[in-house]
């Protein structure tokens, strides 16, 4: 799993057989254009997909694991290196999109050590940037600090829906920062290098993001899911589904409600991050013994709710004087007993409140979790925040526990209703206590069900965005057509045909990032 990003030789290398044909069009069409706009080949192709979370929402950022996949959309990033920069102590930056009405060109003159990004404004070459500027950071690391980046030309094509949880924005940062690794010559980039410099890149934009999305969109493998940890330190693996008896497949529902995390993070997705760091600091405070510190971990706000459970299961060791034979299950399963006795107030806490538990001031409480990001809130739900993550993170090891045990039998309905109910329970713990689905995506679940679905969901940031459904193949076309009816029917005429065709795919687990040397 670890090792370097491979070097396509053929697009038989990267997608499935299914998807070969239309993406062989997409690709030529790429080329074709970039001759066309900058009047010669490109040297190469960066390729980094989209994915789909099957379990583990909104825990990526206390440190808990995921089980996301990569998905067939993706961002292509067509690239070449011939070009000089014009102004001294400069490389130049030409970028242009196939969608350009949409996307407009730039051209950039960048010093060698300052990438300017500008997170205020909401402008599609910042995501380019913010790879830009992990790359550089590295590329310094391993060839000094004087180290002169290439100028580039860059066309992009993107494939996976902005705001719609499919992680658009990690599949562009990831092939951003592969793109500029390779344009300056390396020749093996390292997945676990790229990974987590597009983690902390993707945070320059101004979203205070988890690590789920660049790790999926770089170490996925065609054929199987990815199980991601984070602590100690990043790992991945891929993850087979069993044989089951009726066959399972996942369908992704797009509910069309755009959710920008740009836009709307100070009150959605920031301010989660926010809370769970809240959580973990207010549960240190009241659990463990005065003067305890959470690891530093690699959470966005340097503490993090996985920190209190390491913390807390050790220094009950400690005290007892026995070494725990708890298991992470019985563990999680604790946690969400002392959640429920200690954060006893579902209206939430304000910052007053919180900063005394804490023994600090509110001018320190907002420097130490409030500063780096920005968030509105009169009131903290640590209480709904700490019990989804801990339940959430233990309904990815009940998944786990499951895919790891033979379904059995003839017919695996039974086993088949398990794996669903642990995404069923996903969705309410997310529309009720993380407050973080919408009516429309909890509309796309409650139809497919009624259809046949055997567990239904959102999937990626939510309030919005993508919908993803474990469903027995032969209620694939029973589900699509409920949606039909009941769902998609009355957003016409919003809908064009496009949109209606591309609303519902069946995901095929796809590859991870790749360079693809154009000849
Ligand atoms: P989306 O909005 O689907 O890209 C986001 C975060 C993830 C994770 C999920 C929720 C970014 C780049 N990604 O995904 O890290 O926290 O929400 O599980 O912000
Ligand atoms: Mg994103």
């Amino acid at each position: 799993m670890a090792g370097p990003v491979p070097i396509a030789r053929s697009l038989g290398d990267i997608y499935t057989p299914d998807a070969l044909p239309s993406q062989t069009k997409r690709w030529n069409e790429l080329l074709v254009k970039f001759e066309s706009t900058y009047g010669h080949a490109p040297e190469f192709v960066s390729r980094s997909p989209g994915r789909v979370n099957i379990i583990g929402e909104h825990i990526d950022y206390s440190l808990y694991s995921v089980l996301p996949m990569a998905i067939t959309a993706d961002a292509l990033l067509a690239v070449s290196t011939n070009l000089a920069p014009t102004e001294p102590g400069t490389f130049k930056l030409k970028i242009a999109n196939v969608q350009a009405a949409k996307f407009p060109a730039h051209e950039f003159d960048i010093p060698f050590d300052a990438v300017e990004i500008d997170a205020t404004v909401h402008e599609w070459t910042n995501y380019f940037k913010s790879g830009l500027r992990g790359a550089l950071e590295l590329l310094r690391k391993k060839h000094g600090k004087d180290f002169k980046p290439k100028s580039m030309k860059i066309l992009m094509d993107g494939t996976v829906p902005a705001g719609g949880g499919l992680s658009s924005s990690a599949a562009f940062v990831t092939a951003s920062a592969l793109a500029i690794m390779a344009a300056n010559g390396e020749q093996a980039v390292d997945k676990t290098e790229l990974t987590e410099l597009a983690i902390v890149s993707e945070r320059a934009v101004g979203v205070n993001s988890g690590g789920m999305d660049q790790s999926a969109s770089v170490f996925s493998e065609r054929g199987s899911a990815l199980f991601v940890s984070f602590t100690p330190s990043l790992k991945a693996r891929p993850v087979h589904f069993p044989k089951t008896n009726p066959e399972l497949v996942f369908l992704i529902a797009q509910s069309f409600v755009t959710s920008d995390k740009f836009v709307t993070g100070p009150i959605h997705y920031n301010l989660r991050v926010v809370e769970c760091s809240l959580a973990a600091a207010y549960l240190n405070a009241v659990l463990n013994p005065p003067g305890t510190q959470l690891p530093a971990d690699a959470a966005p706000l340097g503490i993090s709710l996985h920190g209190f459970q390491e913390t807390y299961f050790a220094l009950q060791e400690h005290t007892t004087g026995t070494t725990s034979t708890k298991s992470a299950q019985a563990q999680l399963e604790e946690l969400i007993a002392l959640t429920n006795q200690t954060l006893t107030k579902p209206e939430g806490y304000t910052r007053e409140e919180i900063a005394s538990v804490l023994g600090i001031t509110v001018d320190e409480l907002n420097i130490q979790f409030t500063s780096r990001f920005p968030v509105r809130a009169e009131r903290f739900k640590l209480h709904q925040r700490a019990q989804h993550v801990f339940s959430e993170a233990l309904r990815v090891q009940q998944f786990m526990a499951l895919l790891e045990t033979s379904p059995g039998g003839e017919d695996t309905s039974a086993y088949n209703t398990q794996l669903g109910a642990l995404l069923n329970a996903t969705q309410t713990s997310c529309r009720e206590a993380y407050e973080c689905s919408c009516a429309e995506i909890d509309s796309l679940c409650a139809i497919a069900r009624r259809a046949g679905s055997y567990g239904s969901r959102l999937t990626g940031a939510g309030w919005g965005g993508c919908s993803v459904h474990l469903v027995p193949a032969d209620k694939v076309a029973a589900v699509r057509e409920a949606w039909d009816k009941e769902y998609y029917s009355k957003l016409v005429p919003q809908l064009s045909e496009e949109q209606k065709e591309a609303a519902v795919v069946v995901s095929r687990p796809g590859s991870g990032s790749a360079v693809y040397l154009v000849q």
